[in-house]
C-alpha cells in the first residue's frame, strides 16, 4: 500500500487507486446510480446543494420538507442498492473494522459544485471512521477542528485518492471550497464523485 500522509488527524492516501482500479470504481457506481438516481438536496435552510446525492448500503441520506435524515429507502421508493465489493474491500483494508459501513454515500459534483465547512454529526458514534474515496476531477478540499472558528488546513484530493478521517478529526469541520471542472478524463463528461463510507449506527 502506498504511504498515508497526515494532516489535521486525517490519513491521506494520494493516488490509492491506480486508473484501471478508478475505472472499475466508475462501473460500479454506474449501476448504483442506475437503481438509485442522483437526487438535489436541500439544505436544513431550504436551498438546493450544488452537490448531487445517492447512496448505497443499509441506509441512505434523504431529505425532503420534513428535514434531512438517513432512511433505508431511496425517494422512489425502492431500498438503496447493495455497496459495490471493492469498496467494501478497501473500507476493511484501511479501517482495519470488521464491521462494514451501513452507508456508502455517493456524492457528485458538476461544474461549480461545492460543500461547505459542516461537521458530519448525525451518525450514532463518532468512535468509528469516516473513509472517503475521491473519483474524477480535482477538489479543494478543506478541515478545521471541532468548532467552526478553528483555524483550517487546504488540500487538494484528487482521482484515485482515499481519506480516513479518525478520532479527533471525525468531529471537524470540512467542505470541498470548489473543484477544477474538467480536469481529470475519467468521466467523460467531466466531474467529481466521492464516496464517503459511514457507520450510522
Ligand atoms: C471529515 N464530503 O459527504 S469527503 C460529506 O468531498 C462530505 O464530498 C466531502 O463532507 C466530499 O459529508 C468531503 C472527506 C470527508 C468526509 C467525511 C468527513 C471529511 C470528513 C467526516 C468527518 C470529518
Ligand atoms: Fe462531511
Amino acid at each position: 500500500m502506498t504511504e498515508a500522509q497526515e494532516i489535521r488527524g486525517c490519513l491521506h492516501w494520494p493516488a490509492l487507486l491506480d486508473e484501471a482500479a478508478q475505472q472499475a470504481l466508475v462501473a460500479d457506481l454506474r449501476a448504483v446510480v442506475a437503481a438509485a438516481p442522483l437526487i438535489s438536496p436541500v439544505t436544513p435552510g431550504g436551498r438546493p446543494m450544488s452537490v448531487r446525492m445517492t447512496a448505497a448500503g443499509r441506509l441512505g441520506w434523504v431529505s425532503d420538507a420534513s428535514g434531512y435524515r438517513y432512511a433505508a429507502r431511496h425517494p422512489s421508493g425502492r431500498p438503496w442498492p447493495p455497496i459495490p465489493a471493492a469498496v467494501l474491500t478497501l473500507w476493511h483494508r484501511l479501517t482495519g473494522l470488521d464491521r462494514p459501513p451501513d452507508c456508502c454515500l455517493v456524492n457528485f459534483y458538476g461544474e461549480g459544485a461545492r460543500m461547505g465547512l459542516h461537521q458530519d454529526r448525525d451518525e450514532g458514534d463518532f468512535s468509528f471512521p469516516v473513509l472517503s474515496i475521491s473519483l474524477g476531477d480535482d477538489a479543494l478540499f478543506r478541515i478545521g477542528g471541532p468548532h467552526r472558528r478553528d483555524p483550517t488546513s487546504s488540500l487538494w484530493l484528487k482521482s484515485g485518492d482515499a481519506l480516513l478521517l479518525g478520532g479527533p478529526a471525525r468531529l471537524a469541520f470540512h467542505g470541498i471550497d470548489r473543484t477544477r471542472f474538467g480536469s481529470s478524463r475519467l468521466l467523460p463528461q467531466g466531474g467529481r464523485i466521492n464516496l464517503t463510507l459511514r457507520v450510522v449506527a
